[in-house]
């Protein structure tokens, strides 16, 4: 098994993105370093954020031991997880099959959960105009996506085979449903899920770091909620 011996930056935000990845690094158990990039002052758009995250976005990595021993970094949350669970072995099967389901619901959560649930938070909660028919198309979606995960998870603890992965960056999206406009009740089995995820020690710690009180004085709280209140 490979071991870390110098910690990985995790360039992050309290945010579900940011989320995934702290909660990763926690449940392999591998040594890393916060550096907040405080997303409402508009630090993602420094020029030395933006060398290792050219989308200006959190979460990024560095691990200054990458595959030939030199340092690499790592944008998109995706890309991390899987480089994450390759390189230490854990929550990502070496079985072929195995390894297809758990990537079909990674990205199934990159390309559907993540954009649609933070449009949800954007005109429901945060835009300045409400639009009817911006908040009836994103809550609609989201309702959908609830209802297609609490389907995959009927008879299933996890989403794709064992623990995994695919379940780390589904979580910290499908927890806070009362903020996107659902009634958990709906959604049973996401709810047993949810509950089951929620009490792993490593997600309490890796859903525990807070930002330093200081890098959100002086912001703009309205811009900081436009660009992160998926929280
Ligand atoms: N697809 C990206 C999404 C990352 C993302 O949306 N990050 C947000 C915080 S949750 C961000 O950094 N926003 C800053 C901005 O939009 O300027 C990933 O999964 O890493």
């Amino acid at each position: 098994m490979t071991t870390q011996t110098q910690p990985i930056e995790l360039h992050f935000w309290t945010t579900p993105n940011g989320y995934k990845i702290s909660i990763a690094l926690e449940e392999m158990g591998v040594p890393y370093e916060i550096k907040f990039v405080a997303i409402g002052k508009g630090e993602q758009f420094k020029p030395e954020f933006l060398a290792i995250s050219p989308n200006n976005r959190i979460p990024a990595i560095v691990d200054p031991e990458g595959p030939d021993g030199k340092p690499i970094s790592i944008f998109e949350s995706g890309a991390i997880l899987m480089y994450l669970g390759e390189k230490f072995g854990r929550f990502y099967p070496m079985d072929r099959r195995a390894r297809v389901a758990v990537n079909e619901w990674l990205f199934w959560q990159m390309a559907n959960v993540g954009p649609i649930f933070g449009q949800n938070n954007h005109f429901r909660t945060y835009a300045k105009e409400k639009l009817p028919y911006a908040i009836t198309r994103f809550v609609n979606e989201t309702h959908r996506l609830f209802g297609v995960l609490d389907k995959r998870l009927a008879g299933r603890d996890f989403v794709a085979g064992d623990y995994s992965i695919a379940d780390m960056a589904l979580f910290p999206w499908m927890r806070n449903w009362d903020r996107r406009g659902i009634d958990i009740d709906e959604f049973q089995n996401v709810k047993r899920w949810h509950d089951a995820i929620a009490a792993r020690p490593a997600v309490v710690k890796g859903l525990a770091i807070e930002a330093p009180s200081e890098m959100n004085l002086g912001t703009d709280a309205d811009a900081q909620k436009v660009l992160f209140g998926q929280r």
